[in-house]
C-alpha cells in the first residue's frame, strides 16, 4: 500500500516535472506590456521574464465583474490570474513590487495571489486597457466578492499602468 502511494508519487512527480522544470518561455512576438526580474526561474530576454499582450491571453486567467473606486458601478476587468503569470515565471519570493509607468511602485504579498483571484486585467467590458485609462496591465482585487477587501490596503495595492514587476 505505502508502495503503491510512493509509486504513485514519482509517476505524478514526473508528469508534472516538464512544465515545473521548464527554463524558458517563448520570446515575446508582439510589443512588450509587461517585463518580471528578480526571484523567478523563468527566463526569455536575458535574466528577464517579458510578456507581450497575446503570451497574457495565453494563461489561465478570470472576468472580475465589480465595483471600484475608480469607475462608475461595476465593471468587468478580464485578464490572467496573478498565480497563473507567477507559475509562468517560476516566481520564488514572498513579494511583488509593481511598478507603474509614472514610477508609482507598491509592494504587493505573494500570498495575495494565492489567496485571492487578483488579476492582472489588461481589459475593461472586453476593450484593451490603454494606457490612458490604467493599462497595459491593471492589478485588480475580487472587491465584489471578498467584501473585506474593500478598503486602503487594497487600493493601495491596486496598482495601474503597470509595466514591470521585481519578484523579491
Ligand atoms: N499607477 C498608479 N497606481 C496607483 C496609484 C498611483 O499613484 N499610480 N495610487 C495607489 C493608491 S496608494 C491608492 S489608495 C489608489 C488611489 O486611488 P485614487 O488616486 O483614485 O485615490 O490607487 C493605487 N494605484
Ligand atoms: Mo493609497
Amino acid at each position: 500500500m505505502r508502495l503503491k502511494t510512493f509509486a504513485f508519487a514519482c509517476a505524478a512527480a514526473a508528469l508534472a516535472a516538464p512544465a515545473a522544470f521548464a527554463t524558458t518561455l517563448p520570446a515575446p512576438s508582439g510589443p512588450v506590456v509587461l517585463t518580471i526580474h528578480g526571484a523567478i526561474e523563468h527566463t526569455n530576454v536575458g535574466d528577464t521574464a517579458q510578456f507581450d499582450l497575446a503570451m497574457l491571453d495565453a494563461l489561465a486567467g478570470r472576468t472580475t465583474t465589480t465595483k471600484t473606486p475608480w469607475y462608475d458601478g461595476a465593471r468587468d476587468f478580464s485578464g490572467p490570474t496573478i498565480s497563473a503569470v507567477m507559475e509562468a515565471v517560476g516566481a520564488e519570493g514572498g513579494t511583488m513590487r509593481m511598478v507603474a509607468v509614472n514610477d508609482y511602485a507598491v509592494e504587493v504579498p505573494a500570498a495575495d495571489a494565492t489567496e485571492f483571484p487578483v488579476i492582472f486585467a489588461t481589459r475593461i467590458d472586453g476593450q484593451v486597457l490603454s494606457v490612458r485609462d490604467k493599462g497595459p496591465v491593471f492589478v485588480v482585487y475580487p472587491f465584489d466578492e471578498e467584501p473585506d477587501l474593500y478598503n486602503e490596503t487594497y487600493f493601495g495595492r491596486s496598482a495601474w499602468q503597470v509595466v514591470e514587476i521585481e519578484i523579491k
